[in-house]
């Protein structure tokens, strides 16, 4: 049995006055929790130093630096690191990444328990759209503040496990899973911001957006035979209200464990990473079933083409 006891640590709203010294101490608490039931790894959400800045648009650089992190860890985000490394805790955690050469990625790390980084993923799938829009209820503009991630899917050894790392809109993506499931993926750690609402389409209901969560978390992990821990920055921030409902799902896609709040919460779990051996080397043993002769479309082309070569 490798079992590793995994902390995660949804987060309530971060609202647009709070310091990083604000934030960061609610990390600090959360791990504080973590210690106390033993976790081995915390997972931290999608952006989880701020706000969701993207629903704001900004094209002023000073406004937008301040949600941008030059340095991980940097001077304020360091006690994180600390904190963590003294208790021996393993830590995931999402950020606006600003690289010495002026790139800004979604960005999520993860340490070892001893605080050194040892993986790193930048969201391939950004949600939303590039300009202002006014038909829109709200803005999700990660495309007008993010350039698309550029380090691929990468799966890394942590705590004698194969772990990867997804952000929010990617879990939607099954290619995305699958591109980790080929390098063997036993735990997939993910954060999100999920708007309650959908800003383009006013009757669709917050539990149809939990469900489309969850479903695309559960497919994730069943169909490659891996854990997923799945975890919010949920509530309410400046007014608007995202979901939180973080899970912790097992290789055989079931729910083992979910928040009960939509506040800072730790959902701890012991999870068995060898779980993941039995439906890798049966009906998802890729090597014997995969069939990548009649799967060329998947790379060769985005959108539509109907068979009589119309798109859409
Ligand atoms: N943060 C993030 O990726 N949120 C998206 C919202 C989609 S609506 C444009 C998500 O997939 O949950």
């Amino acid at each position: 049995m490798r079992q590793i006891v995994i902390g995660a640590a949804q987060m309530g709203g971060i609202q647009k006055a709070e310091t990083r010294a604000q934030v960061v101490a609610r990390l600090l608490a959360l791990l504080d929790d973590a210690a106390q039931a033993g976790c081995d790894l915390v997972v931290f959400p999608e952006l989880c130093l701020t706000t969701f800045f993207p629903r704001w648009y900004s094209e002023d650089p000073a406004e937008i630096e301040r949600w941008f992190e030059p340095d991980m860890p940097g001077p304020e985000t360091r006690p994180v690191f600390e904190s963590a490394a003294e208790k021996g805790i393993a830590i995931s955690l999402g950020y606006a990444e600003l690289t010495p050469d002026g790139h800004r990625f979604n960005t999520q790390i993860m340490t070892d328990q001893s605080g050194q980084i040892v993986g790193k993923y930048r969201k391939i799938h950004l949600p939303g759209h590039g300009a202002f829009d006014p038909e829109r209820s709200f803005q999700h503009l990660e495309k007008h503040y993010f350039e698309p991630g550029d380090l691929g899917f990468p799966v890394f050894r942590n705590l004698d496990t194969w772990m990867g790392m997804l952000i929010c809109n990617d879990r939607r993506w099954p290619e995305a899973y699958r591109e980790m499931g080929l390098q063997g993926v036993e735990l997939v750690c993910l954060g999100y911001n999920t708007p309650s609402a959908n800003s383009q389409n006013a009757s669709e209901s917050a539990d149809l957006r939990q469900f489309h969560s969850d479903l695309s978390v559960q497919a994730g992990a069943y169909q490659n035979s891996t854990w997923v821990v799945s975890v919010a920055k949920g509530g309410v921030e400046d007014g608007h209200h995202m979901i939180a409902g973080s899970v912790i799902v097992d290789p055989n896609g079931q729910i083992v464990a979910r928040t009960k709040t939509e506040a800072d919460e730790l959902l701890v779990h012991a999870c068995d990473m060898d779980a993941t051996r039995f439906g890798k080397e049966s009906v998802f043993d890729f090597k014997r079933h995969r069939r990548i002769e009649h799967y060329g479309r998947i790379t060769r082309q985005t959108g539509v083409i109907h068979p009589d070569g119309s798109e859409g």
